[in-house]
């Protein structure tokens, strides 16, 4: 591909990346469904939800739920992208809400104000030229799904996310060409609820359940694939996965082979999606760990026809893993998958390693084992925002990551890595998946909103936005 002298090709995607949970708030207005997200308040109740245990299928009385209201995008989509255009956005990535398509995920017919909706901003998207990149779900399922059928542990659910999929590929062919399946597949094995609206009941074998419900997933993102390419021609349909190196702690082969196994864990899945079968240290994983999954005729035939044409994935941060009990003890907090303090990096105030150069190694590392476009669909730095005097926000510190990252993400191309994209997470500020916060800010626009849920939803630029402004005009080459 022919590439520009700063080493970013021509037609790089520029842009940001929202999911509607975290955004578009009106969370039953026109015809919308409960959804999983919908039951996650913030405060000490959510991490134990996220985890698979669920108090309610009903949001209760005296919680705060962000997704209730988010950052009202639902409302406000046409000042916000009037925004992303003003800074160059050539690409927007969005997931549609599967609870506004089918409120109960089983309906017989689609909810025709859901479809609507997406339509008026994919023709607003359009109006700007900014290409969408939809993922198909982003961490909710509609709440019906769990309650009636036990959510993705069912093997129903492939037939309902059919469905669902061939719903939205057919109503918008003409306006979307890039889809995602599954938003961080990976995060099934360490928040169950959040990533497949699993809950466990009592003495219930966590782990089983949990590769039954990803095989499930796996069979309905290459069904999506299939139908996708049977619907619209030239679609670019992709896997997305929470990726990010996982470092040995020394040079003892234990602690290599260590991070080997887990990193491992997360390529499980885009080794089914991208290379169309269960990689081989599949079985013995299983055999070890008494896991049997329950797979149908055809099931095989399917994850091989139907790959994915182009892997998305999403990079905050890398990890550090030891078989030292000793060193194990300072494990980092606020991360899922468990890494371990790495003495040679900084930390974001969420306890994320920040580490560009993981970027380049986890971007090469990724094409080195599927020779597929890759394309970043989130990265980016949650903090803090303090308003100043004049009401302005300097957020240098986002500034200095980006360009950090950036940096790395040329290089990676230079090595030779095909990368089509580059989406931050979070272009305007939004609620926080893991924490629920609203104070955890990615933005380079602002929200006046907090975490009480008070605030005037008022946008403002920040210090960054006219920064990515230019890194865009310059395809990446003022940075
Ligand atoms: C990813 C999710 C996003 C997102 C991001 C940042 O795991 O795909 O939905 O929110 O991480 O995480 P957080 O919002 O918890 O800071």
């Amino acid at each position: 591909m022919a590439k520009d002298k700063n080493g970013f090709p021509k037609g790089f995607l520029w842009g940001g990346a929202i999911a509607a949970n975290q955004t578009e708030g009106a969370y039953l207005e026109d015809g919308k469904g409960l959804t999983t997200v919908d039951l996650l308040p913030t405060g000490e109740k959510r991490f134990p939800i996220m985890l698979g245990d669920l108090p309610s299928y009903q949001p209760l009385e005296g919680e705060f739920y962000p997704s209730h209201e988010a950052i009202d995008f639902y409302h406000r989509y046409k000042e916000d992208i009037a925004l992303f255009a003003e800074m160059g956005f050539q690409s927007l990535r969005l997931s549609i809400s599967w609870a506004r398509i089918f409120p109960n995920g089983d309906d017989a017919e689609p909810n025709e104000a859901g479809l609507q909706f997406y339509d008026n901003l994919f023709d607003e998207l359009q109006k700007h030229g900014i290409e969408p990149v939809v993922t198909l779900a982003h961490f909710d399922v509609p709440v019906h799904l769990v309650e009636a059928y036990g959510s993705w542990k069912n093997r129903k659910l492939i037939g309902f996310f059919e469905k669902y999929a061939k719903t939205v590929f057919t109503r918008y062919k003409d306006k979307v060409k890039y889809w995602l399946t599954f938003n961080e597949i990976n995060m099934l094995l360490h928040l169950p609820y959040v990533g497949a609206g699993l809950v466990f009941k009592e003495g219930e074998d966590e782990q089983q359940v949990k590769y039954q419900a990803a095989h499930h997933q796996l069979v309905a993102s290459a069904l999506a694939v299939k139908a996708g390419h049977e619907i619209i021609p030239d679609a670019q349909i992709g896997c997305m996965l929470a990726a990010g190196m996982t470092y040995a702690y020394s040079s003892n082969p234990n602690d290599v082979w260590d991070a080997m196994e887990k990193d491992r864990e997360s390529f499980f899945f885009i080794d089914v999606q991208s290379r169309g079968e269960y990689p081989s240290y599949a079985e013995r994983f299983f055999q070890d760990n008494g896991i049997t999954i329950d797979m149908e005729e055809g099931d095989t035939e399917i994850l091989k026809n139907h790959t994915v044409d182009y892997i998305g994935f999403s990079y905050y941060s890398s990890r550090l893993t030891s078989t030292d009990p000793k060193v194990q003890e300072n494990t980092t907090s606020g991360n899922v998958f468990g890494s371990i303090s790495n003495p040679y990096l900084e930390k974001s105030e969420w306890g994320w390693t920040i580490d560009p150069k993981g970027f380049r190694i986890t971007a090469n590392q990724l094409y080195d084992r599927y020779q597929k476009p890759l394309f970043v669909v989130e990265n980016g730095l949650g903090a803090v925002d303090e308003l100043d005097s004049d009401g302005q926000v300097s957020d240098d510190y986002r500034i200095e990551y980006l360009r950090a990252h950036m940096k790395e993400m040329r290089e990676a191309v230079n090595d030779g890595v095909d990368i089509i994209g580059y989406t931050s997470w979070g272009p305007i500020d939004i609620v926080s998946a893991s924490t629920g916060e609203m104070k955890k800010r990615y933005g380079y626009i602002y929200v006046d909103r907090d975490n009480e849920g008070k605030g005037s939803f008022n946008r403002r630029k920040k210090k960054s936005f006219d920064w990515y402004k230019q890194v865009i005009e310059s395809n990446g080459e003022n940075l």
